[in-house]
């Protein structure tokens, strides 16, 4: 077995996002002879996010004419050179350590210099090189021998905010299969309550076009609308609502927050009312409280905007008990924000993407940080993404618990669950499945 397998080339180049958008693919090849001959070459691309947090890492775009200011070759040229130039000859299998020379390239904290989508592909594509130089599977290298925990998915079923453009304001709303027993019954149930979602809103006559993320986008006035919905494609699909299935949503409240009023405004509910629908934290955690009690919502992300940890706090004393509060644009990956989290009392989950943080280490970093304090942890995608399955390695590989990574529908999403589904094949009867929700509801 190999202790030490230098890197002899990294190579970026601009290809497209599941928008239409240009990212970056990033191949690094490894191998102790020439390259090409005898070496090993890992590949990487890295999403991109549409809501994404005032704290993320910085993404770097050309802002040029070229794909309307989104072109990434300035990220493209950093990797081939300052950051090929960092790494080229290091041993591979020291992660941490190219990691930690991707930080010194860069130099700012939140890559601002080379561009956290330059920085990942690397980090990413250095890690995929390493595992098939070694000749084992992703998770298996990133995750060691223990690695044998299958994901609950977050299947969302329909989208709204900035992934659609429809009336619904909150952003994801996501079906949990509580009741499987693996995780390939799991994605069975969600798949066929999906189609069943389907056949209700064409028989309502409302559209069955989908968002960003596969979820249907049809107008609907608001989340006990949508979820009343969901517990009929529940039902009809031969499942027990709260029991089988439970509900899930991502409210991302940064993106309905206006900080000049204080209050988080809802344009598509006021559109279909013909009011102006607006409300201050504590009536949106009343709003909250009132769908937990009527629904088997089982899970908040971003349910406050990212700046308000003291609302927050408060979200989290009145339904911690309850349910799930995932911290995604409040934390971002972030191990000194899910530290101040942890402190505060904010959330008790956090959402993990690679690319807003930058480097693989910083984000293992933050899920054992969040794990250590009984924090839960959530991979994800992006809304922007890829045929990339990293994400769905990554999860078995931390023990994460739960993914989410969108409908089961359009290739982006599906390559995730198809992924997921031949690694617990080829764990067999080792894979573990485990529902994090048998606490609730409440
Ligand atoms: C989110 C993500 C992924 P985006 O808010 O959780 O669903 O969306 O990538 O647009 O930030
Ligand atoms: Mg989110």
């Amino acid at each position: 077995m190999y202790r030490y397998l230098p890197i002899r080339k990294v190579y970026a180049r601009e290809v497209l996002d599941s928008r239409g958008n240009p990212t970056v693919e990033v191949e690094v090849t490894v191998g102790e002879g020439i390259v090409g001959k005898d070496g090993y070459t890992g590949r990487a691309i890295v999403p991109s996010g549409a809501s994404t947090g005032k704290f993320e890492a910085v993404e770097l775009r050309d802002r040029e004419e070229r794909f309307g200011g989104l072109g990434v070759q300035k990220a493209v040229n950093n990797v081939n050179t300052k950051l090929a130039d960092a790494v080229l000859g290091e041993n591979v299998l020291e992660q941490g350590r190219i990691d930690s020379l991707l930080l010194e390239a860069d130099g700012t904290e939140n890559k601002e210099h080379i561009g956290a989508n330059a920085v990942l592909g690397v980090s990413m594509a250095a890690a995929d090189a390493a595992a098939k130089a070694l000749r084992i599977p992703l998770y298996q290298y990133l995750g060691g021998c223990l690695a044998e925990k299958m994901p609950v998915p977050m299947m969302n079923i329909l989208n709204g905010g900035k992934h659609a453009d429809n009336t619904v304001d909150f952003q994801e709303f996501m079906i949990i299969p509580s009741g499987a027993c693996c995780f390939k019954e799991g994605l069975r149930m969600c798949a066929e309550i999906y189609q069943k979602l389907k056949n209700i809103l064409k028989t309502e006559g409302l559209s069955t076009a989908v968002g960003d993320e596969g979820g249907f986008a049809p107008d609907i006035k608001g989340a006990r609308e949508v979820f009343q919905l969901m517990e009929r494609a529940v039902r009809e699909a031969g499942y027990e609502p709260g029991k089988e299935i439970c509900f899930a949503m991502d409210a991302a409240a940064s993106e309905l927050y206006e900080e000049a009023e204080e209050r988080y405004v809802f344009p598509g509910e006021s559109q279909m009312t013909g009011e102006k629908v607006r409300r201050t934290a504590e009536e949106l955690v009343e709003y909250y409280d009132a769908l937990i009690r009527e629904f088997p919502l089982v899970s908040i992300e971003d349910g406050l905007w990212e700046e308000d940890w003291a609302g927050w706090k408060m979200m989290t004393e009145k339904l911690g008990e309850k349910v799930q509060l995932v911290g995604d644009d409040l934390f971002v990956t972030n191990k000194k924000r899910v530290e101040k989290g942890i402190c505060l009392g904010a959330g008790n989950a956090v959402l993990v993407k690679l690319n807003q943080i930058g480097t693989l280490t910083e984000a293992l970093q933050t899920v054992e940080k969040a794990q250590h304090a009984g924090y839960r942890t959530v991979i994800s995608h992006r809304s922007g993404e890829s045929e990339d399955t990293f994400i769905a390695d990554l999860a078995v590989a931390a023990g994460a618990g739960q993914i989410k990574t969108g409908a089961p529908c359009r290739g982006e999403r599906t390559a995730k669950y198809n992924r997921l589904l031949s690694i617990e094949d080829r764990l067999e009867n080792q894979a573990c499945y485990e529902n994090p929700f048998t606490k609730y509801p409440a």
